[in-house]
């Protein structure tokens, strides 16, 4: 039986990005309901990112994404996270919102526009430069709606292309992380739907590219630790999106819709060299908080991260090879369920104690009073929203 006491210097090693958009305003296309205290600056998004690591000790880093983060002095945005505490992390490139995207971006046929593109992921390695950066995590909304409408291998072949002349721009401890959608917003295909697509296109590329996995990017009812397992193996999951869903990419609290699944994700995880601060995988959340407040929204959410962590490191995985090598299917079954149903909660906030931080770190930033001062200093300016 592995004990807690084992586990915790490896729990220890854990950090998880946090994403600036998560703090601005969100909705779905019907609406997007404005919550008092909402960051009107990406400086504001800092401070508050900067409120989930404080009672956590989870989330050191913020990913931005370009142009919704854009500032006039990206040093400047780098310290002022440092003096909050955090550091900035991911660049996402954002080729999803000009006109000129409409029928794709680095998969476009009109090579002004492929260019365009191009060109945005430079400035955005050029701010990687500024911040001192690692990934650039690319994000396509590229695809079509209906049959016959473009040329599949076409596009497919531009975006090969398009991707080794943002790759020789890339610097040597710099990554390009490329992120696969099924669907959405195009709805017959996608560019790079699939998590083969991403493997291929990245492997052309070289070994500092790699795979993002958003674990909400799957068809319903896809095993999606087997592809973290397969893309282990491979040695190209360089990253996660981690959310949940019910439905598509509902972009849900990581670990709200099916705690069972995120165990089993981080699992394969550790079983697969995947865990830990010399391992190449980034653990990020990519989430909306539409009607819950947001703080507290990511608070829970690298908490519930954290404590699905722990109940997989306290897997028994000795005893675990030897039913799965023994054809003992009961028994390696219920060596993973005794984990997955082993209530880490008490000993987590005892062991956060120990650590200076709150044991209930929900509690203490209800407590805080924080919420309330932003709503009332936060008045005036304009919210920052999706897409702002
Ligand atoms: C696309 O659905 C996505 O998951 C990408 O990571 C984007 O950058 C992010 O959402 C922004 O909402
Ligand atoms: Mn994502």
């Amino acid at each position: 039986m592995t004990t807690f006491a084992s586990i915790t210097s490896l729990l220890a090693e854990q950090a998880i990005e946090l994403p600036s958009w998560a703090f601005g305003n969100s909705g779905t296309r019907f609406k997007v309901f404005s919550t008092p205290g909402t960051p009107r600056t990406p400086e504001e998004k800092i401070a508050d990112a900067a409120q989930v690591n404080k009672h956590t000790g989870l989330a050191p880093t913020v990913a931005l994404h370009i142009p919704w983060d854009k500032v006039d002095n990206y040093a400047a945005l780098g310290a002022f996270a440092n003096d909050h505490g955090v550091a900035l992390g991911t660049i996402n490139s954002n080729t999803f919102q000009d006109d000129d995207y409409k029928f794709g971006s680095l998969t476009h046929s009109d090579p002004v526009i492929r260019q365009k593109a191009i060109d945005h992921h430079y400035e955005c390695i050029d701010i990687m430069d500024a911040t001192g950066s690692r990934d650039l995590k690319i994000w396509l909304a590229d695809g079509t709606n209906y049959p016959g409408q473009q040329n599949l291998r076409a596009r497919q072949d531009r975006l090969a292309d398009s991707l080794a002349h943002i790759y020789a721009r890339i610097g040597d401890i710099q990554r390009l992380v490329l992120e696969y959608k099924f669907f959405e917003p195009a709805f017959y295909h996608t560019d790079v739907p699939d998590w083969g697509t991403s493997y291929a296109q990245v492997t052309a590329l070289g070994e500092r590219a790699m795979v993002c996995l958003d674990t909400g990017h799957h068809a319903p009812g896809t095993n999606i630790e087997f592809i973290v397992m397969q893309l282990l193996r491979l040695g190209k999951l360089g990253s996660f999106d981690f959310n949940s869903r019910f439905y598509a990419d509902d972009d849900l609290i990581v670990g709200a819709a099916d705690p069972f699944q995120l165990f089993r994700i981080l699992h394969e995880v550790i079983r697969g060299g995947g865990y830990g601060e010399g391992s190449p995988v980034a653990f990020m959340l990519d989430q909306c908080h539409n009607v819950e407040d947001k703080i507290p929204g990511q608070i829970r959410s690298v908490l519930n991260v954290q404590e699905m962590t722990a109940r997989a490191l306290l897997v028994d995985t000795a005893a675990l090879d030897a039913a799965q090598n023994t054809g003992d299917v009961l028994g390696a079954n219920g060596i993973l369920m005794d984990a997955f149903y082993t209530d880490v909660r008490p000993v987590l906030a005892a062991w956060r104690e120990t650590r200076g931080l709150p044991g209930d770190p929900m509690a203490a930033y209800a407590a805080s009073g924080y919420q309330a001062r932003i709503a009332t200093d936060r008045v005036g300016g304009v919210q920052a929203g999706w897409g702002a």
